[in-house]
């Protein structure tokens, strides 16, 4: 089995003013391009036992061996941003609607301070990684995760990814990330995949 890129459901320019059509390709051309190649190289090229899985399988497999770090980051990063587009709409941000609002507003009293805790939680995780929305016990977290961790190795169930690695953000926010983290809530957030994750 190999894994490709998967179509966007937008243009790379769809996103702007918030990210730019330059950032988008390099993003989803390049960086997760390349690891989906490293992906394919590690589960084709090597005798792992891998090759028929699929990703969610693997990164299940592969989350607790120390000697597959390297494929567990890779098949995650892969996981993460296949979700991460979808995660970001043209028409996003703004208001849920009312059945996703009554999650937020029974797990963070309103939407500005879901936005808060967003916002506080994504800034204060140290280096390369992730946020996410997850649901659990039917309430949604937020949560952060390291490299190309996820909540499928976690058993949690992934509402939401949001990028917050430096390739994500640099060539349009430089070291303004806070700008990155509030244009994304107040304007892409796709909260029409929130809830399709929900009713999963
Ligand atoms: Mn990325």
């Amino acid at each position: 089995m190999s894994f490709t890129l998967p179509k966007l459901n937008y243009e790379y320019d769809a996103l702007e003013p918030y990210i730019s059509a330059k950032t988008m390709e390099f993003h989803h051309s390049k960086h997760h391009q390349a690891y989906i190649d490293k992906t394919n190289k590690f589960i084709n090229n090597t005798d792992t036992g891998h090759k028929e899985k699929t990703l969610e399988q693997i990164l299940i497999d592969t989350a607790h061996n120390p000697n597959e770090t390297s494929l567990f980051n890779n098949a995650g990063q892969v996981w993460n941003h296949n979700f991460f587009w979808q995660s970001l709409s043209p028409q996003g941000g703004g208001e849920p609607d009312s059945e996703v609002m009554k999650y937020i507003k029974a797990a963070f009293d309103d939407l500005d301070k879901f936005k808060e805790e967003f916002i506080e939680k994504a800034m204060s995780h140290f280096g390369s990684g992730w946020v996410f929305l997850i649901l659990e016990d039917e309430k949604i977290k937020i949560t952060t995760k390291s490299n190309g961790d996820n909540p499928i190795a976690h058993n949690q169930k992934p509402l939401l990814s949001f990028d917050i690695w430096e390739h994500a953000y640099y060539l349009d926010y430089q070291n303004r990330k806070k700008e990155y983290f509030q244009a994304f809530l107040d304007n892409l957030i796709n909260w029409d995949f929130v809830k399709e994750n929900i009713n999963k």
